[in-house]
């Protein structure tokens, strides 16, 4: 029998503005810089039009609507908020997000709304030089109180920063490193602006909108030990230390924690922490945590002596492209031969969702909110007309199974948002991997009509939220 989920469940999906919105050059809207990388070929696709979602969202918010949805969580774009420095909004950017929000609440939707999805103006990064130079907190806390003010009255969900620690720990693919030669060190100066940035979000988060909620969404990816050996235990702890602990230590307990402090007296590392930096990260009281959760990692023991190495960038999109990372005394990443791996080498592994729950319960006891979990594949239309994505389907259903599990065994988890509601832009890969429940007909070679097609994964999931979850 299925676990059973609380009354109020929340049920949606979920998708990031520069992914799916496409009309990158309309209303008003600012070059972004993932714009910019995405004109490169591989492994970015153009993100011109992506789902464009700008001109359908009233369609898919009647899909989202007809599915059932109680939840939908998106994120709203800097670039057409604040298309330059002139400190004056942009008006027809407000009116988009005014009308989705609209449009979401007079069908039942409670919007979830992301703050920053990878999609920094050019304007910002060139002034700022991204977020290496501490100027750029100032011109964050303007922008989000723009959008507390704005849309604070009917978003009462926010989530500051998407993935943080993974923009840190891949920084040369998520565009936030700029030297790649100092970023072992330099990205600890950079983490510590955004937490900054985060820190101020959610203050002003709390100082303009009534009853508002806000958090971090963290990129979550339980890794295990390889082996019984007790140094493989450690490598595994350090291993989630070192790629998301220490960001969650810190969004929850508002102070560096021992591991990253150690750390960077071992490394001589100086993350350039200021007078009244700690005082201002002490009154960002978080809310709850968005959780984002695809995957699976595995850690073992890594020789004091053997040769560093970054997070492996699975830059071609091809499988079997993925370098492990290796921390010289700390861990090493290698491959796990108990579960099936996705076409992209991702683990397939639900019963890491219910680790994660049951990990973050165990440390912070917060409410949380599944943002993102999903199966991405390569997908097009069958001879008739349909797409018949029984593997997502498989997934999305072991998952949710360990979701009920884990909120019986106490984690505190009000909703299942997965990626993503329509097909949108991979990251890495475009169209050619998709995740939606929605098929949008189009190829990153080839504009098509954009025609929105229920995949199999949509009837499925419209009778799991009729049923709450029993299904
Ligand atoms: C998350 C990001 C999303 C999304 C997803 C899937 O980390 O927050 O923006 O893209 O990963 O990743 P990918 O598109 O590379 O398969």
């Amino acid at each position: 029998e299925n676990p059973t989920f609380p009354k109020d469940f929340l049920w949606g999906a979920s998708s990031a503005a520069w992914q799916v919105e496409g009309a990158v050059a309309e209303d008003g809207r600012a070059p972004a810089i993932i714009d910019l990388n995405s004109k490169k070929k591989k492994p970015y696709a153009d993100n011109s039009i992506a789902s464009d979602h700008y001109h359908f969202y009233k369609e898919d918010v009647q899909l989202m609507k007809e599915a059932g949805f109680t939840s939908y969580r998106f994120s709203i774009a800097w670039p057409r908020i604040y298309p330059d420095n002139s400190g004056v909004p942009n008006q027809l950017g407000i009116d988009f997000y005014n009308n989705l929000i609209d449009e979401l609440i007079d069908n039942g939707i409670t919007p979830i709304v992301t703050l920053y999805h990878y999609d920094m103006p050019v304007w910002v990064d060139k002034e700022f030089n991204g977020w290496y130079d501490r100027g750029i907190i100032d011109a964050f806390d303007q922008y989000v109180r723009t959008c507390f003010n704005e849309f604070g009255d009917r978003v009462k969900y926010w989530l500051a920063i998407n993935e943080q620690n993974m923009q840190i720990v891949y920084g040369d693919w998520l565009g936030v490193c700029k030297y790649p030669e100092t970023w072992f060190k330099d990205k600890w100066k950079v983490n510590h602006i955004m937490n900054l940035c985060h820190s101020k979000a959610v203050i002003a988060c709390h100082e303009l909108v009534e009853g508002g909620k806000i958090g971090p969404v963290p990129g979550m990816v339980p890794f295990y030990p390889e082996s019984a050996n007790p140094q493989d235990q450690i490598a595994a702890m350090n291993a989630e230390e070192l790629t998301e602990k220490i960001w969650n230590d810190f969004n929850a307990n508002r102070e560096y924690n021992g591991f990253i402090k150690r750390y960077w007296k071992e490394h001589d590392i100086d993350p350039d922490i200021r007078p009244g930096d700690m005082e201002l990260v002490a009154q960002a009281e978080i809310d709850f945590f968005g959780i984002n959760c695809y995957r699976s990692n595995v850690a073992k023991a890594s020789p004091a002596d053997s040769e560093y190495q970054e997070i492996g960038l699975n830059k071609s999109g091809e499988k079997g492209n993925f370098v492990y990372p290796n921390y010289p005394g700390i861990f090493e990443q290698t491959n796990n031969p108990f579960v099936e791996t996705t076409d992209w080498d991702w683990e397939i592994d639900p019963v890491a969702m219910r680790y994660l729950l049951r990990y973050m319960e165990d440390h912070y006891h917060l409410p949380m909110v599944i943002t993102e979990n999903g199966y991405g594949a390569h997908e097009t239309l069958g001879e008739d007309g349909k797409v018949h994505d029984e593997e997502r389907i498989k997934f999305l259903k072991e998952n949710i199974y360990q979701i009920g599990l884990a909120i019986e065994d106490g984690a505190k988890v009000f909703g299942y948002n997965p990626w993503s509601f329509t097909d949108l832009l991979s990251t890495g890969n475009g169209m050619a991997k998709r995740y939606g429940l929605v098929y949008i007909n189009t190829t990153d070679e080839d504009v098509l009509d954009l025609k929105r097609i229920k995949k199999d994964s949509y009837y499925w999931y419209k009778e799991v939220i009729a049923s709450n979850g029993a299904k």
